[in-house]
């Protein structure tokens, strides 16, 4: 059996990661594998933290931000779109049809619909209700592991051994209004490099954002470190600083040319799922805060 095709991605998202398998298998470029494993968690309305049905602001706006990279070291991203459910679809048509990486809220969304995406209210009843709930005791703590679903962050290796992958979320429940994290920030939340591997990453995205993770891994990995220790790296320039780790969970899932697969994280309770020979499995990472 051959190593490739392989999907990695972010939390137990079983369905989500073995759809891009298969999409992968079929014969599917990376990235489009990518993208239809990741749509799986963002059309589905029971998972709080990303797309339809994700957690709103603290106004009660649900905002998606989404990436995509490709193996051509293309990549586009959306952020604060708070009316299309596909963003990380958006993500790629900003990458192939305009001159532009990034496009936000309304121009975002305009761009969206000229595509051919649909206008919907990403606020579902649950949401809504779990909302005025916390808006009695409005404390802003993060979470450090929401129910293990999360951000949803892919890397694919398709059958020609290219690499790409794609990062989409709601953001962290109730932020203030406006707030983006490194979900959709090329470098931070997801980076690709062809000749050498991709990492993305998933959890409190402001600690991300100040440590350049995804892009620190594959350069790390370009370097000669293994995916492995790439993550676990990556990990100690943010728990090295203070102690304020002890309130957040950070995980960085990376993967090389050669389909080598690395995670780690800072507080037990975070898994990935690998897909590889047809086969979806569900594999607990390790974790620093022992
Ligand atoms: C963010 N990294 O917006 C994302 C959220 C996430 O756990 O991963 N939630 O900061």
């Amino acid at each position: 059996t051959s190593k490739f095709p392989i999907a990695v991605c972010t939390w137990a998202f079983s369905k989500a990661n073995e759809t891009a398998g298969n999409a992968l298998n079929s014969g599917k470029k990376a990235l489009d594998a990518a993208i239809e494993g990741v749509a799986i968690e963002e059309e589905n309305l029971k998972n709080t933290t990303v797309g339809k049905g994700g957690a709103p602001d603290r106004e009660g706006n649900v905002t998606l931000d989404a990436c995509v990279m490709d193996s051509n070291g293309d990549c586009g991203a959306v952020v604060y779109v708070n009316t299309i459910t596909n963003v990380a679809a958006l993500a790629k048509k900003v990458m192939e049809n305009t001159p532009h990486v990034m496009l936000a809220g309304e121009g975002a969304e305009a761009f969206g619909y000229s595509q051919g995406f649909e206008k919907e209210n990403l606020l579902t009843e649950e949401s809504r209700l779990a909302w005025e709930e916390w808006k009695k005791s409005p404390e802003y703590k993060p979470i450090i592991n929401i129910e293990n679903h999360d951000t949803i962050g892919m890397l694919c290796l398709d059958k020609d051994g290219d690499i790409a992958g794609a990062c989409t979320t709601s953001g962290l429940s109730y932020k203030m209004k406006g707030r983006i994290g490194d979900s959709p920030i090329i470098g931070s939340g997801l980076f690709i490099d062809n000749e050498v591997g991709g990492a993305v990453a998933t959890g409190m995205g402001e600690e991300v954002l100040k440590t350049v993770g995804s892009f620190l891994i594959v350069e790390l990995m370009r370097n000669g470190m293994s995916p492995q220790s790439a993550c676990e790296e990556a990990i100690r320039r943010i728990v090295s600083k203070n102690d304020r780790y002890k309130d957040f969970q950070i995980a960085y899932v990376a993967m090389n040319k050669a389909g080598e697969i690395g995670s780690y994280c800072i507080h037990k309770g975070f898994t990935i799922m690998k897909y590889q020979n047809g086969t979806n499995k569900n594999v607990k990472v390790d974790f620093y805060n022992k």
